[in-house]
């Protein structure tokens, strides 16, 4: 019996976790290039296929100042790598973050002569996070608890599941708000 309730307490675990992953609109922080950062002889559009990203993540562009730096640019001036026109914005600290706001593509280069003919150059397509979810950012309600009079064994479970389930709940919106801050 002790397994029985071991499995229960398990399954709601996973389950309110899943809950929490599906309806937690935590934003990602993304290292452009990962450990290699943005830099030369990184592929770059093999980077972002690893990734989808959705509205509010947050790209890190990471490089030596002067050696390089980001910019912001339309997808024409991305594709000829010429920084002459289609300037959105420009960023040069060497620990750059952008935040895709919009669902929308992004369009990065390095205007270092001869970086973006070299590669340094980024093109993101940013998903639109509601849609992912079919309900839409909700919690689900919890469902009618079960009438009292349930006598015997049988209904002594049933409290101490109802109990279990409560506390949960209790523990998964809580971490939820401690997740999300909402
Ligand atoms: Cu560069």
């Amino acid at each position: 019996m002790a397994s029985h309730f071991l499995l229960t307490r398990t399954f709601a675990a996973v389950f309110f976790l899943s809950l929490l992953a599906q309806h937690c609109v935590k934003s990602t922080d993304y290292t452009v290039g990962d450990a290699d950062g943005w830099n030369t002889g990184s592929n770059y559009l093999l980077w972002s296929k690893e990734y989808n990203f959705t509205v509010g993540d947050v790209l890190v562009f990471k490089y030596v100042p002067v050696q390089h730096n980001v910019y912001q640019v339309t997808e024409a001036t991305y594709r000829f790598c010429d920084s002459s026109s289609g300037v959105v914005k420009t960023y040069g600290t060497g620990n750059d973050r952008v935040t895709l706001a919009e669902a929308t593509s992004y369009w990065f280069i390095c205007a270092v002569a001869g970086h973006c003919q070299g590669g340094m150059k980024l093109g993101v397509s940013v998903g639109d996070q509601s849609s992912s979810s079919g309900g839409g950012g909700g919690v689900a309600d919890a469902p009618s608890p079960p009438t009292e009079q349930g006598s015997g064994a049988a209904g002594g479970r049933v409290m101490r599941w109802w109990n279990e389930w409560m506390m949960m709940m209790c523990l998964s919106l809580g971490m939820l708000n401690w997740v999300c801050g909402i």
